[in-house]
């Protein structure tokens, strides 16, 4: 090639180059802030750096493992071979990412991570081992993983859809023999995925209320994709006994105790909460109902929500900060004014009872929306604020596992940190902050039913507040994201050494949808993971005989 030929190419591809630069960087910075009411292309680009950031990092020092320590870098297992806890449970983060970024370079790097994840569940995951795992947190995380990346899949074009399919529904088929160990089908909480030997949890044996109700969206969703009806009626099967068993939902308001003995169904620890142990109860019944349209879970639905409302909603002194409590031996029993963090997605699923993922305008219109309706919307901005000033009021910005209300004007606690307003206080065996998502969450559902900017401004503040204290620099001065040990310590916060796969499953992309235009909430369930799985059309559903089969 002669010199002339050369120095044309090399001024070609400067040209190329500089019209790329020169169109990614406007695409990031069409709009300039992060709140703005019209879009929220910067702070969409913002949060995809933190995710790629993170996620490169668990890559780079901890591949294919299910646990990570991010502050020493290192990866573990639970058992004999991997189960793709982290892999799994981020993939459709990235998908979703990569289908909505505006940022070229983010789109590209997506893209390869998404197939890096692809070829790995394919090639190296592998159901058959000799290992007892968790039947709960692996059908919400694994199997509502692998499902919702088929969805994803076959709806946005981002990968292969039977490879996901073919996973889930191994992985599903190992799950299975924990239902059937019981003499009443509720699943005992774990299982060996080889030998298919199902065990109790350790004392006891009870199940925890929230676990063996929240598999069956996951069941459900299987049993659609595969067309094997025995994975919907095994995850209905759990209801009957317990209901049976004791005199429920009517002598309980439909606020159920978190412990239940799965030979039998009998209630068993007389502690009642919608957080740890309960909450997800009350979420896959609303959520079924989203999910299929049976009447039947409406119904339940609205039972435990007139029974909430009833038993568990307090107001704090002095500011009458919405909150829920907990309540020990009976429903009129002591009152504990405190709440988990878990119990922050409450408002979410308050805002999608009263609107069905329809705006809220467009919902008032309707003729299903009744004073019920209303009364939901109104707890669930209630509630959500509350969540966000369990943020907005520590020193970090974030907040803890467990916030204490305040009951009586004078109220104080020697070595309990106070709110500066006063409303609630945290103690110092629960000052730490896990990377969860549950606030994000309700905040970001809260944004797109009511389209009120402030919803985007709490969720930016909440991101730089994980942005700035979350974030940790290893002596070998590489950056990483983990838990804290403390939102209300001075100065430096103190890393816990691990790194949540929520943290990319659901906080993350909870942030991330807050920022991305028109996203249709009443297409997409999403499981308790943020696992989007889609809604299904009822008549589909009684061609193919997935029906409810039974009724209180
Ligand atoms: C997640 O695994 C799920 O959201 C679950 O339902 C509750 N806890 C964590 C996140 O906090």
């Amino acid at each position: 090639m002669t010199k002339i030929g050369m120095r044309r190419i090399v001024k070609w591809i400067s040209c190329l180059a500089t019209v790329y630069f020169a169109y990614s960087y406007m695409q990031r910075h069409r709009f300039t802030t992060a709140t703005d009411d019209t879009g929220g292309t910067e702070a969409q680009y913002a949060v995809e750096k933190v995710f790629l950031e993170s996620w490169q990092d668990y890559v780079a020092h901890a591949w294919g493992y299910d646990v990570f320590n991010a502050a020493s870098g290192q990866g573990q297992n639970f058992g004999e071979k991997p189960l793709g806890w982290m892999i799994v449970d981020a993939l459709d983060t990235m998908m979703l990412m990569q289908a909505h970024t505006k940022d070229v370079r983010h789109r590209l790097r997506l893209r390869r991570e998404v197939a890096r994840c692809e070829a790995w569940i394919r090639d190296e995951l592998d159901y058959d081992m000799n290992t007892e795992v968790s039947v709960f947190e692996t059908t919400i995380r694994m199997l509502g993983g692998l499902l919702s990346a088929h969805h994803l899949a076959e709806t946005l074009g981002v990968g292969t859809p039977a490879v996901y399919a073919a996973k889930a529904e191994e992985l599903g088929a190992r799950l299975v023999p924990a239902f059937l160990a019981s003499p009443v089908g509720i699943p005992y909480s774990s299982v060996n995925l080889r030998t298919g030997e199902a065990v109790k949890s350790m004392g006891i044996g009870e199940a925890s209320l929230a676990e063996f109700t929240t598999l069956q969206l996951e069941f459900k969703q299987l049993a659609y994709v595969t067309g094997n009806a025995t994975y919907w009626k095994l995850a209905e099967a759990v209801y009957k006994p317990f209901f049976r068993e004791n005199d429920y939902p009517a002598a309980y308001d439909g606020i159920a105790p978190v412990g239940v003995l799965p030979d039998t169904g009998k209630f068993f620890t007389p502690a009642f909460k919608i957080g740890a142990r309960g909450d997800s109860y009350y979420e896959y019944l609303l959520k079924q109902y989203l999910q299929t349209r049976e009447p039947l879970y409406w119904k339940l639905y609205q039972t435990t929500m007139t029974g909430m409302a009833k038993h568990m909603i307090a107001r704090s002194v002095p500011d009458d900060y919405l909150y829920i409590g907990e309540r020990y031996g009976t429903l009129s029993g002591p009152f504990m004014p405190q709440m988990d963090h878990l119990v922050c997605f409450i408002g979410g699923l308050y805002a999608m009872a009263a609107t069905e993922g329809v705006p809220l305008a467009k919902a008032e219109q309707q003729p299903w929306f009744d004073g019920d309706r209303a009364l939901y919307w109104q707890i669930a901005e209630d509630v959500t604020y509350t969540c966000y000033r369990t943020y907005h009021e520590t020193p970090t910005g974030l907040a803890a596992e467990i916030s204490f209300f305040s009951v009586r004007e004078d109220e104080a606690h020697d070595s309990w940190w106070e709110s500066p307003s006063r409303n609630f206080f945290i103690k110092p065996t629960d000052v730490q902050n896990l990377q969860r998502p549950e606030t994000v969450e309700s905040i970001m559902y809260m944004w797109h039913l009511s389209g009120d900017s402030k919803y985007r401004q709490w969720n930016w503040e909440i991101f730089e507040a994980f942005r700035k204290n979350t974030a940790y620099y290893r002596p070998d001065g590489s950056l990483t994201y983990t838990s804290i040990n403390s939102v209300v310590a001075e100065g430096q916060t103190t890393p816990r050494d691990n790194m949540e796969s929520f943290w990319l499953a659901e906080t993350l992309k909870y942030v991330y949808l807050t920022f991305v235009d028109d996203f249709d909430l009443s297409k997409v369930v999403f499981n308790t993971e943020a696992h989007p799985l889609p809604v299904l059309d009822p008549e589909e559903l009684a061609r193919r005989g997935l029906v409810t089969g039974w009724d209180l």
